[in-house]
């Protein structure tokens, strides 16, 4: 089984109900069981930054599925959204972007894993921490990488004793 990280945003129309009808949607695939889900958060459009608001989650599936028709089973789910393909970085009811697929690196004509701006991205990185704390930090180009679990004072100060 695989697991991959997803990051699921909407600025169009009732941006809850995109977040969730996408959600049920990849829930509901045979080959996909969406295992956990972080807050959602409302953020300022980033890229092209006249348009509305989106809402933004970040949700982790295990799938039978390779990255590749996954990729093609997130934009199913765009489409059957309403997702019309017109401005980069503009206006969208859903937008379903692979983020992380097991460890894996890919690059392909229309995928690339880890996806190339979630570290710059705010949106992508505040939900991640969420659910994965070190899928947020130890994967390359941060600089920061998880060194030591402390787990409170107490943990720490016994260190050195
Ligand atoms: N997606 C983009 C471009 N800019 N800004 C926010 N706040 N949230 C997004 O999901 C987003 C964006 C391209 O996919
Ligand atoms: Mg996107
Ligand atoms: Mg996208």
């Amino acid at each position: 089984m695989n697991v991959a990280y997803l990051s699921i945003g909407s600025n169009i129309g009732d941006r809850l109900y995109h977040l969730t009808e996408a959600v049920r949607a990849l829930h509901s695939h045979d080959g996909i069981i969406v295992t956990s889900v972080s807050s959602i958060y409302e953020t300022a459009p980033v890229g092209f930054t006249d348009q509305a608001d989106f809402l933004n989650m970040v949700v982790c599936v295990e799938t039978a599925l390779t990255a590749q028709v996954l990729l093609e089973e997130c934009q199913k789910v765009e489409h059957g959204l309403g997702r019309v393909r017109d401005v980069r970085w503009g206006p969208r009811t859903a937008d379903l972007d692979i983020l992380l697929y097991n460890s894996e690196s890919i690059e392909t004509e229309n995928l690339i894993v880890p996806h190339p701006r979630m570290y710059e991205r705010a949106f992508v990185l505040i939900p991640l921490l969420e659910i994965a704390p070190l899928k947020a930090s130890a994967v390359k180009d941060t600089g920061v990488v998880l060194w030591k679990k402390v787990n409170g004072v107490n943990d720490l100060l016994r260190e050195g004793e």
